[in-house]
C-alpha cells in the first residue's frame, strides 16, 4: 500500500468521525469534561489548599453521579441537568482525602481523610519517577555490572505489593526491571533476582535485595514487531475489509449512543473504563423503549501469580483499584484495533498534579457483520415446495483497549438486535515471565510455579477475575432474582415408558445470601425479572445472565490475596443498589486489608427482592501458561450474555430486515489491493 492511500484512509476516518459525533446538550452521566477537571483543582487550591497543601496529589477524579431518581426525572422530564459533581482521591500531606466537589456551585461538599487500610491508585507520574530510581541508586548498578549487563539496555517497572497481614502499612511498590539489547519484549527478559522496594511518600528506595544470579533468558525469538519476522507467512490472508457505502446505521448524540433498536449513555471513567449507561431497547409491539441496564463497567480485576518465592508472592494485582483500567487504556489504532467503520472518542483523566489528560482515540464504536446468522429456516415438508428465510446478525460494538503493564484487555461491550448485550474479554500482550536456569523439562527439579514455555522461560500461572457491576432495571427498577435449577425427576409408575426426566424449579432470592452462587455447581439458570410486570401469557419480564466462565479463586479463603479479593469468591451477587457500592474491591485497594469489599459489603444480607437491585458477575480464567503463549500470546476471549427472557412478547427479530444490497463496486487497479474503491 503506497503512501497516498494511506492519506486517503486517514482522511476518510477523519470525516466519519465528524460526520458521526455531534455536539450536545449535556447528560447528567457525562464523564467529567476538561473544563470541569480543571475546576476541581482550581476549586481545591481556593478552598481545602488555600493555606497549606502539601504535596497535593491527584490519584482519581471522575463524576460523583447523581442519585438515581434525580436522573430518572431528569431524562422524564428533561428538566435542568443536576448539579456536576466531581469525586476526588487525593493525596494532601501524605495523607488519603475522600473529596466531593460541587462544581456547580464552586464548593466542596465534603473532604473525608480515609484514616482506614489502603491507598488509592498509583499515578503515572510517580510510577515513572520509581521507574528511574533504580539507575542512580549503587548497590542496583552493582547488581547490573555483576550480570555483566548493559545498564543503558535496562528498563523499569512498578508493581503493586499487595498486602500480607501487616497492622501498619506504608505506600510502597516494588520496582521490577527487564533487559531490552537485542528485543522490544522486555518481559520475556526479567532479571530475576533483585527486589527494589520504593516509599512513594519519600519518592526512594528503602530496600534492596539480590538474592541470586539468574541468567537472563535469550532475546532470540522474542521480538514481535512485524519487520522483525524473517520467515514470510506461508499463506498470507489477501485484503479484507468491512463496507459501509451508505454509512453507518448508528449515531453518537453528545454520548448517546442510538444504533437500531437501542439506545444508551457512554462514558469514559480513568478507573473502571468504558460506563454504559441507560441502555434501553425500542419494543415494536409497545412502540416504546424499555429499560434495560441503567449501569455497567467493569468494576476491578484480580490477577493474583501462583508463584510464592521471595521475589513473587506479593504479585496479587488490582488492576482497577491500583493501577486504573481506564488509566491504563491505550489510544486505538484506526483499521487495526477497531474495523474501517469504527468512530472514536476521546477520553480525559486527571493527572497527579491537576492537569487534565487526553487519550485519543480511547473508545472506538462500530457496526460489526462477519457472515452470522440472526436466525433462518429452510422449510422443505411442504410437498413441492422449499421456503429459505435467512437474516443477518448484525450488531454493535463499543470497545476499549487497557494495557496493564505486559497484558493488553480488549473490552466489547456489544448490542445485539435480539435485544441482547455481551461483554467480550479479550486478553494479550505479553506473559508475566520468571527467568529460570532450565532449558528443558527433564532438568527441573524443584517447584517451578508456571510452565518452561521456552529456554529460561517460566510463564507462571496466574488467574485474572474480572468483576462486572451490572445495575440491571429491567423494565424498571423494582426488580427480583430468580435462580432456576434443572432437577432430574424419576419417573416410578407405569405413565411413561420413561425412567426419568428434567424440569425447571425456580426460586426467588429473598436477601443477598441467596444469591452468591458458583456456577457450575448443579445447572442454574439466573434471572433478572421485573415482578410488577408481566407479559400477556403471564411470564415475569426478565433478563438471563449467560455467563461464559464457571471459574472463581482457588486459593484459600484465609489467604491475604483472597481475603482483599473477596468479590472472586462467588461468580454471581446480587446487592440492593447503593450508590456509592461501585468497585467491588473497595475504594482504597493498593495494600487494602479486605474490610471494604462486596463480600463484606454483602454480609449485611439486606433484603432483595422486589428492589432496586445489582448484579455482580465475576468472570475468572485461570491461565496455565502454553508454549503458544511465547513470545506474545493469541488473544484468548471470554465473556457473558445478558438476553432478554420473557421480555417481548415474541422474537423481537421477526421483522428484522435482510440486508440491502450493496451496489456493485467499480475498482480501480488498486482494488486488488482491496483500497479506492467507488461505487
Ligand atoms: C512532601 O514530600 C516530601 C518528599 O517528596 C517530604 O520530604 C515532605 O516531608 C513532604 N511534606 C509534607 C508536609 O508532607
Ligand atoms: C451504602 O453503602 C455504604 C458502604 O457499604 C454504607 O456505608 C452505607 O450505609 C450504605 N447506605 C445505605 C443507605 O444503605
Ligand atoms: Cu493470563
Amino acid at each position: 500500500m503506497s503512501s497516498g492511500l494511506n492519506v486517503l484512509l486517514f482522511l476518510i476516518c477523519i470525516f466519519y468521525t465528524h460526520s458521526l459525533i455531534s455536539s450536545h446538550q449535556l447528560h447528567p452521566l457525562d464523564a467529567l469534561s476538561t473544563t470541569e477537571l480543571t475546576q476541581v483543582h482550581t476549586i481545591l487550591k481556593s478552598t481545602i489548599c488555600s493555606t497549606s497543601c502539601h504535596n497535593l496529589s491527584y490519584h482519581y477524579v471522575g463524576l460523583a453521579e447523581p442519585d438515581k431518581p434525580i436522573v430518572l426525572a431528569w431524562i422524564d422530564d428533561n428538566a435542568k441537568v443536576p448539579p456536576r459533581q466531581a469525586f476526588v482521591l487525593a493525596r494532601i500531606n501524605q495523607q488519603n482525602h475522600e473529596i466531593i466537589v460541587d462544581l456547580t456551585a464552586s464548593a466542596i461538599i465534603s473532604n473525608k481523610v480515609h484514616d482506614g487500610h489502603g491507598y488509592p491508585l498509583l499515578t503515572l507520574d510517580e510510577q515513572t519517577a520509581a521507574n528511574k530510581l533504580p539507575f542512580s541508586y549503587s548497590p542496583f548498578i552493582k547488581s547490573i555490572e555483576k550480570r555483566g549487563l548493559k545498564k543503558e539496555e535496562v528498563v523499569c517497572q512498578s508493581y503493586t505489593i499487595g498486602w500480607f497481614g501487616d497492622k501498619k502499612t506504608k505506600r510502597i511498590i516494588r520496582v521490577t526491571c527487564y533487559y531490552l539489547d537485542g528485543t522490544i519484549n522486555l518481559y520475556m527478559r526479567p532479571i530475576e533476582g533483585i527486589t527494589v522496594t520504593v516509599d512513594l511518600d519519600q519518592m526512594k528506595i528503602t530496600g534492596y535485595q539480590d538474592r541470586a544470579i539468574v541468567p537472563v533468558p535469550k532475546a532470540d525469538g522474542t521480538d514481535y514487531r512485524e519487520v522483525k519476522q524473517k520467515q514470510p507467512v506461508s499463506s498470507p490472508i489477501k485484503p479484507i475489509t468491512m463496507l459501509q457505502p451508505h454509512g453507518p446505521s448508528f449515531t453518537i448524540d453528545g454520548h448517546i449512543v442510538r444504533w437500531a433498536d437501542w439506545k444508551f449513555h457512554l462514558a469514559f471513567d480513568m478507573r473502571v473504563g468504558p460506563i454504559i449507561s441507560l441502555a434501553s431497547v425500542r419494543d415494536h409491539d409497545k412502540d416504546a423503549y424499555r429499560d434495560v441496564l441503567y449501569r455497567g463497567f467493569v468494576s476491578e480485576l484480580f490477577v493474583p501469580y501462583m508463584d510464592i518465592t521471595e521475589e513473587w508472592y506479593y504479585r496479587t494485582y488490582f488492576d482497577a483499584g491500583e493501577f486504573g483500567f481506564g488509566l491504563c487504556a491505550t489510544s486505538l489504532f484506526p483499521s487495526k484495533d477497531c474495523p474501517e467503520n469504527a468512530a472514536f472518542l476521546d477520553g480525559y483523566y486527571i493527572s497527579q498534579n491537576g492537569t487534565p489528560t487526553k487519550i485519543h482515540n480511547v473508545i472506538c464504536v462500530f457496526e460489526r457483520y462477519g457472515g452470522d446468522v440472526l436466525w433462518r429456516h429452510t422449510e422443505t415438508a411442504i410437498p413441492g415446495k422449499v421456503y429459505t428465510e435467512v437474516r443477518p446478525d448484525v450488531s454493535l460494538v463499543v470497545r476499549m483497549v487497557s494495557i496493564i503493564g505486559n497484558y493488553d484487555y480488549i473490552v466489547d461491550w456489544e448490542f445485539r438486535q435480539a435485544g441482547s448485550i455481551k461483554v467480550n474479554i479479550g486478553l494479550s500482550g505479553l506473559l508475566e515471565i520468571k527467568a529460570s536456569t532450565y532449558i528443558h523439562k527433564d532438568q527441573i527439579r524443584d517447584e517451578v510455579y508456571g510452565t518452561l514455555v521456552s529456554q529460561n522461560t517460566v510463564g507462571t500461572y496466574h488467574d485474572h477475575f474480572l468483576n462486572f457491576h451490572l445495575d440491571l432495571d429491567v423494565d424498571g427498577y423494582d426488580n427480583s432474582f430468580i435462580k432456576t435449577k434443572l432437577q432430574t425427576r424419576r419417573v416410578t409408575d407405569k405413565r411413561s415408558p420413561r425412567r426419568s426426566y428434567w424440569t425447571a424449579v425456580t426460586e426467588t432470592a429473598k436477601t443477598e445470601s441467596d444469591a452468591r452462587i458458583n456456577l457450575g455447581s448443579g445447572a442454574a439458570e439466573l434471572l433478572v425479572v421485573n415482578p410488577n410486570k408481566k407479559t400477556k401469557v403471564g411470564n415475569y419480564v426478565g433478563y438471563r445472565l449467560l455467563p461464559g466462565s464457571f471459574v472463581h479463586n482457588l486459593l484459600t479463603n484465609d489467604d491475604y490475596p483472597s481475603i482483599r479479593a473477596g468479590f472472586a469468591k462467588y461468580n454471581v451477587w446480587v446487592t440492593p443498589y447503593n450508590k456509592s457500592e461501585k468497585w467491588a474491591g473497595g475504594t482504597f485497594v493498593d495494600q487494602s486489608q479486605g474490610d471494604d469489599t462486596l463480600a463484606v459489603w454483602s454480609l449485611r444480607n439486606r433484603e432483595i427482592e422486589n428492589k432496586d437491585i445489582v448484579l455482580w458477575y465475576t468472570l475468572g480464567l485461570h491461565h496455565v501458561p502454553i508454549q503458544e503463549d511465547f513470545p506474545i500470546m493469541p488473544t484468548v476471549n471470554n465473556g457473558f450474555e445478558l438476553r432478554p427472557a420473557n421480555f417481548f412478547e415474541h422474537n423481537p427479530v421477526l421483522k428484522v430486515k435482510s440486508l440491502g444490497k450493496v451496489e456493485q463496486l467499480k475498482c480501480s487497479k488498486e482494488c486488488q489491493h482491496g483500497f479506492n474503491c467507488t461505487n
